[in-house]
């Protein structure tokens, strides 16, 4: 059984149910699917507070099971581990998104001993086998160099999107632990995965193909649409996720996942634009 983990809140929704169609799409082994979740509305979190419900993955039910009849979803409600560990704490509102922090708690409700977390903003493009035959014995993650993270931070500063966790070597190092303590104390830029990096010391760095933050080749097993550069003509920022389809189109001018697209459309009847 490959387990994957994905976390997020009801604004990311579209892109876990697509990263989901796209796993099945290109893996037969049997996969369990954990989604984390939490209801921050009653802590002040307003719209983006809104949890994910079994309701939103209700259509995908019987694909998991005709794609392999062991394959199971999961969702799961980590709103009172977050509460007790962050709130009142310097990364309570970190940059990007509460719902990452969500899987330092994994060792608390996967009990496999290996887990493939996905980021909201991934897409599969290759059998999650072989990325599970990926060699972790006796280390804590797996994990892939950031794209621009390694000139401007460090250079074996890693991007935290895809992580293949060894939780057995986790549990005996405290690794998740350690990150939700020094989360609790210090403020740091770039949250849960600055903790990972500073907290951990068995790593394995995994070819780009695994965690592809640039264009898709057809050796790539994850593509992260995490934010970009463009240079020319002027420098700008952009960052475009799987579910704007147009904007894949028109500006990443990519068509690697548009049959993925179709399911979806197919599946959810609603179009994505
Ligand atoms: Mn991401």
């Amino acid at each position: 059984m490959i387990n994957v983990l994905l976390s997020g809140n009801a604004g990311v929704k579209k892109g876990i149910r697509l990263n989901i169609l796209s796993a099945l799409e290109h893996t037969k082994a049997p996969i369990h699917f954990y989604v984390f979740t939490m209801d921050l509305r009653p802590y002040g979190d307003g719209e983006m507070g809104i949890p994910l419900q079994e309701e939103d993955f209700a259509p995908l039910f019987s694909l998991l099971k005709e794609t392999n009849p062991e394959n199971e979803l999961s969702l799961i409600d980590v709103s009172k581990d977050f509460i007790e560990a962050f709130d009142d704490t310097p990364n309570r509102h970190p940059k990007y998104s509460p719902y990452t922090l969500i899987r330092l708690f994994s060792d608390r409700y996967i009990d496999g001993d290996k887990l493939i977390y996905l980021d909201a903003d991934t897409m599969v493009n290759n059998s999650l086998e072989e990325f599970a035959k990926i060699d972790i014995e006796g280390k804590e993650l797996a994990i892939c160099l950031d794209y621009m993270g390694r000139f401007w931070i460090r250079k074996d500063y890693f991007n935290a999107g895809v992580i293949y966790f060894n939780l057995k070597e986790c549990r005996k190092s405290g690794l998740l632990e350690r990150s939700i303590k020094l989360l609790q104390e210090k403020k740091l830029y770039f949250a849960d995965q600055s903790a990972l990096y500073q907290c951990s010391s068995q790593r394995v760095y995994m070819p780009m193909d695994y965690n592809e933050q640039r264009s898709v080749k057809k050796t790539t097993v994850i593509k992260h649409f995490c934010k970009g550069v463009v240079y020319f003509p002027l420098f700008k920022i952009y960052n475009v996720k799987q579910w704007e389809v147009s904007k894949v189109h028109s500006f990443l001018k990519m068509h690697d996942f548009d049959d993925v697209y179709a399911k979806y459309e197919k599946l959810f009847g609603e179009k994505l634009s």
